[in-house]
């Protein structure tokens, strides 16, 4: 197979990952849109099985067997409908990618190895030796490496921008900016960018959109729906939901993921998930929006506890009537997440003294458990950036950052008051 020519290996396509961001299914025979619930559970379904198994068999194979060496040729040139080869396309994968489009209104999805995959991927297909691109100040520890320290080495120029003001994109916009990348919320600070505002700059010099959803999930925020062009998801939190898996996901027009998908997964990153994890995570899907309300009731509650604190300087979460961006976060997510980051008047020794006086929540990094998990950003996620680049982008030494778990309320409070007492 040719390694650039990706459209003759359109014989996946129609198997290949969703193609329309609405199933027939995600509508009642009164033509009434299903609810998030439901589309989640039932919606992306092949309905195929002869057992009329409830969920559909794992596809756990690598390559696909072709009846005879005309059709495996009449797929590879794209004459034929039909799976070859899991890189390129794979039943359990498809399932998930139907069932996901339709979650973030997206024309077509297509699910990867990891996070870094999902972004990697992206940029791979589409920048250039030469290019510009523009990234929010803030990001997370290996996304901020990858532009600062992977893209910048092949060429591409990447310009930090506070993206909190819409109007700072303007001015650093040029005729070789490509792309616009970043996370709302951001982590591990939790600023907000105004989703539609930059799309609506981006849209009129034709440069793309990247937005990393995966603090707010589909069931808080559509960001295509606001205007981006693509949406990228650390599956392994959230939508994975149980700690036990590594997945990535990315939302497009059915265009744009057809490089992606054929240029940037097939021969720039290879970056495949596993059927078994595609499984995981459409599993995981089925409670996704009762896992968020939990996630939010309990992040709420923390954030107000630890704002009452009189050991807490400043605590950041969108819920909160005192954060900065307060009045965007009611416009732009349904509700406010499950992720808090604050500050201890004691600053960086004391932040450490608060981990290590938990006894239920976790010390770990990663997100959207059913665990709280709770980290120190610029010792462990935000240990990629330089000291005076986390000073001057807004992450500070004694940041703590907690990911709300889905454990009782109280007994988190519980932890998170007796741990505070210690500081
Ligand atoms: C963490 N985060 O923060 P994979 N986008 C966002 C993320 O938070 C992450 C990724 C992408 C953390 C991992 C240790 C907003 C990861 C990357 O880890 O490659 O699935 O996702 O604790």
């Amino acid at each position: 197979m040719s390694s650039t020519a990706y459209e003759n290996v359109g014989g996946v396509r129609e198997h290949g990952g969703s193609s329309s961001s609405e199933l027939a299914s995600d509508r009642t025979p009164h033509q009434k849109k299903r609810g998030f619930a439901t589309r989640a559970i039932h919606s992306g379904q092949d309905k195929s099985d002869p057992y009329g198994a409830l969920n559909s068999p794992i596809y756990m194979t690598s390559t696909f067997e072709f009846d005879t060496a005309e059709q495996g040729g009449a797929r590879f040139a794209g004459e034929e409908g039909g799976y070859i080869y899991t890189r390129l396309g794979n039943p359990t994968l498809n399932e998930l990618e139907q069932n996901l489009a339709g979650l973030e209104g997206a024309e077509a999805c297509l699910t990867v190895a990891s996070g870094m995959g999902a972004i990697t991927s992206v940029f791979w297909t589409f920048v250039a030796p030469g290019d510009e691109i523009l990234v929010d100040e803030t990001l997370y520890g290996c996304t901020f490496v990858y532009f600062r320290h992977g893209l910048d080495r092949f060429g591409i120029k990447v310009r930090h921008v506070d993206m909190r003001n819409p109007e700072n994109i303007a001015r650093e916009i040029s005729d070789k900016t490509k792309i616009i990348y970043f996370e709302t919320p951001a982590n591990p600070n939790m600023r907000l960018v105004d989703i539609k505002a930059i799309a609506d700059i981006a849209h009129n010099v034709g440069i793309k959109v990247v937005v990393d959803n995966t603090y707010a999930t589909p069931y808080l925020q559509n960001p295509i729906a606001l205007g981006a062009d693509i949406v990228v998801h650390s599956a392994t939190k959230y939508l994975g939901g149980h700690g036990d898996l590594m997945a990535g996901v990315i939302l497009s027009s059915a265009e744009d993921m057809e490089q992606i998908r054929y240029v940037g997964l097939k021969d720039m990153t290879g970056a495949v998930l596993s059927p078994m994890n595609a499984f995981l995570i459409t599993r995981g899907l089925k409670t996704l929006e009762l896992r968020m309300e939990r996630h939010c009731d309990n992040a709420e509650k923390i954030a107000e506890l630890l704002e009452a604190s009189p050991k807490v300087e400043k605590v950041f979460f969108p819920g909160l009537p005192s954060f900065e961006q307060y009045e965007l976060a009611k416009t732009q997510m349904r509700r406010f997440g499950g992720m808090i980051a604050f500050e201890l008047t004691g600053g960086h020794d004391a932040g450490l003294k608060f981990l290590n006086s938990l006894e239920m929540c976790k010390i770990a990094v990663s997100l959207g458990d059913a665990e709280t998990l709770v980290e120190h950003p610029a010792s462990m996620t935000h240990s990629t950036y330089e000291p005076e680049e986390r000073a001057r982008f807004g992450i500070t030494e004694g940041l703590v950052r907690i990911s709300a778990g889905l454990e009782n309320a109280d007994d988190i409070l519980a932890d998170i008051e007796q741990a505070l007492a210690g500081v």
